[in-house]
């Protein structure tokens, strides 16, 4: 047992041809959830499963769960992730943690490895989040804390619900996996930050995530002319919106651990010479301690009070993201850190910067991520890179610690 390895070589060509889908000129993929691409990778993805002798199911979200058959029949140990992107994508985002669980499979079925409880592999649907909110969406089915139907109904950015893509690209199967016992979940990701490659350590054990708010602003004032209106007559949505950007950084410098950042910004009519009637924006707020989250939200929505009445523009704010922070299953994430002791790679005991479907399903059974570098600590963004050689270490980490939990 000791001396299994996976297919470096195999897993890295997997990757390569999963990358393809949803290509973008010049690198990295857009695969959207809900979209041709995304589908085509998921087709993609139950195809391999099928290749693999596991059984397949897909729930009405279009979740993908591909078990594989055991001694007898238990709770299953779970591993996967996500092959949804962004719109500027990198390869290895999500697709990493399935692509290692498909690779896992694989070896177990070439080295005729028949398991205590059975074990798979979880494909969630939607865990960025960049075009239906919430993210980490097909988790929160799973975990039972978001219903399908109302999940079905979301817009999303583009004014299309998700119960019309699902329908129109055939996402949904019949299955229901809500509240379905799971022994464990492990999650194999890149790290998405800087820390393992500055500390030049090949293996994250992660122990928490922290915890995410997405708070959607609606800025209204009234447009004017640009050159004829005088400052104090002004109720800029634009001048509102600037200062949102800043009381972000602020807060990302005062409180502990806190990172605030405007990542979608539009003005309207978003003309030269008008000065902006309407704002629509986001905060992205993370921390890993409840408290100080709670701090910056108050502390921004006071901030933003003030501002918006002093240019006497109207403020209305609606949450789409609220997912505490979440701690991992202390045996689960011991079992990750013999493993990757007994391969002999290098490791250190971490937070997740990023949220992941691990923080969703942590709620409902015991579940544990085990990180491996991402060169120059970028993500989403399509310059993302791990190598081959990191992203197999993660794969031999991943298959041993399963092998622990799963008997
Ligand atoms: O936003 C996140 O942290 C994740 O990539 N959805
Ligand atoms: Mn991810
Ligand atoms: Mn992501």
């Amino acid at each position: 047992m000791h001396t299994l390895r996976i297919d470096a070589g195999r897993l890295q060509g997997n990757l390569e041809e999963l990358s393809r889908i949803g290509r973008l000129e010049g690198g990295g993929v857009c695969r959207l959830a809900f979209t041709e691409e995304d589908k085509r990778a998921r087709d993609w993805v139950e195809a391999k499963m099928r290749a693999l002798g596991l059984a397949v199911r897909i729930d009405r979200i279009g979740n993908i769960l591909g078990l594989r058959k055991a001694r007898r029949e238990a709770p299953p140990v779970l591993c996967g992730s996500h092959t949804d992107t962004v719109a500027t994508g990198g390869c290895f985002d999500g697709s990493v943690g399935v692509l290692a669980g498909l690779e896992v499979m694989e070896t177990l079925n070439e080295a005729g490895i028949e398991t205590e409880v059975p074990v798979g592999v979880l494909s969630f649907v939607n865990e960025e989040g960049a075009r239906f909110q919430p993210d980490m969406m097909g988790s929160l089915v799973v975990r039972g804390s978001l219903d399908v139907d109302h999940a079905r109904q979301i817009a999303g950015v583009d004014g299309i619900t998700v119960g019309q893509e699902i329908d129109r690209l055939s996402f949904a199967g019949a299955a229901d996996f809500k509240r379905m016992p799971i022994r464990g979940y492990l999650e194999l990701h890149i790290e998405q930050g800087p820390l393992l490659e500055k500390n030049d350590i090949q293996i994250g054990i992660v122990e928490a995530v922290q915890g995410i708010r997405w708070i959607e602003y609606m800025l209204e004032g009234a447009a004017a002319h640009a050159g004829a209106t005088p400052i104090e007559l002004r109720q800029d949505a634009g001048f509102v919106a600037g200062c949102i950007v800043q009381l972000a950084r602020r807060l990302s410098i005062e409180i502990e651990g806190q990172r605030a950042t405007v990542g979608t910004l539009r003005l309207s009519p978003d003309l030269v010479n008008v000065v902006a009637e309407k704002a629509r924006l986001t905060v992205d707020l993370r921390n890993p301690d409840p408290g100080r989250l709670d701090e910056a939200e108050a502390r921004l929505n006071q901030g933003i009070e003030e501002i918006a009445a002093s240019e006497r523009v109207r403020v209305r704010r609606a949450t789409k993201v609220n997912v505490a922070p979440a701690a991992f299953d202390p045996v689960l994430v011991n079992a990750v850190d013999q493993a990757a002791r007994g391969l002999g790679y290098t490791s250190i005991r971490m937070t997740s910067g990023a949220g992941h479907d691990a923080q969703i399903l942590a709620a409902a059974c015991p579940a544990a991520m085990i990180f491996v570098p991402s060169r120059g600590g970028i993500s989403h963004n399509t310059r993302e890179y791990s190598s081959p050689e990191q992203i197999a270490a993660g794969a031999n980490v991943l298959l041993r610690s399963l092998l622990a939990i799963a008997g």
